[in-house]
């Protein structure tokens, strides 16, 4: 949304902490974020919160337009959603860490070697920048993705590294980086 410039007002859940159980319990359905609360309309997952958003907003274009490109965008962003267990166990998200000597185990690397051939595809069709062109929900997706690799020090391949070069290079994504500059909490299972 703030890639796409849409308005928002941000509530920020501090996750793990005592004020944010009950800000998880009072707002969040599934006890988790994000959620969306758009006038009656309460959306408690990342992906249909995306969808939303695009189908509200479609001057934004943030699906391909073609209905095969479409499709394989869905595809891609479906796969971020629901798959690579090993690296989101092993490598959270951490904006305020970068780490010189980690080593993934075989399970990581996995996902890591899946991820890299499923983005240099895409961007070896499309020609780029983004995944398909311009912006879609798939470099939304793969935005926290893009920011795990660097704090592990991963090495990328081919079109993968000035790909996730662009993404954290994005004015929202260094938003994000400087919002967690200013959190003080620690989440102790985050810090690898
Ligand atoms: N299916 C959800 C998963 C969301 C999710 O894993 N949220 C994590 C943070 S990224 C969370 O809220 N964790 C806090 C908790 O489980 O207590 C989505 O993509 O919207």
């Amino acid at each position: 949304m703030k890639h796409a410039r849409v308005k928002f007002e941000e509530v920020r859940i501090p996750l793990f902490t005592e004020a944010g159980l009950t800000l998880l319990e009072d707002l969040c359905p599934a006890k988790q974020v994000p959620v969306l609360y758009d006038a009656d309309l309460v959306l408690w997952d990342s992906l249909a919160i995306c969808e939303y958003i695009a189908e509200k907003f479609p001057e934004k274009r943030l699906w391909p337009e073609a209905v095969n490109e479409r499709a394989k965008a869905r595809a891609v962003s479906a796969e971020m959603h629901s798959s690579f267990q090993a690296l989101r166990a092993n490598m959270p998200m951490n904006c305020r860490r970068v780490i010189d000597d980690f080593v993934p185990n075989q399970e990581t690397q996995n996902d890591i070697a899946r991820i890299q051939h499923l983005l240099d595809s895409a961007l070896q069709v499309s020609g780029g920048p983004w995944l398909f062109g311009h912006y879609t929900v798939a470099d939304a997706m793969f935005a926290p993705v893009a920011s795990r690799f660097h704090t592990y020090g991963i090495e990328t391949v081919n079109r993968v590294g000035p790909y996730f070069k662009r993404v954290l290079g994005d004015v929202s994504m260094q938003q994000w980086y400087s919002d967690a500059e200013h959190e003080a909490e620690v989440i102790p299972h985050a810090e690898v």
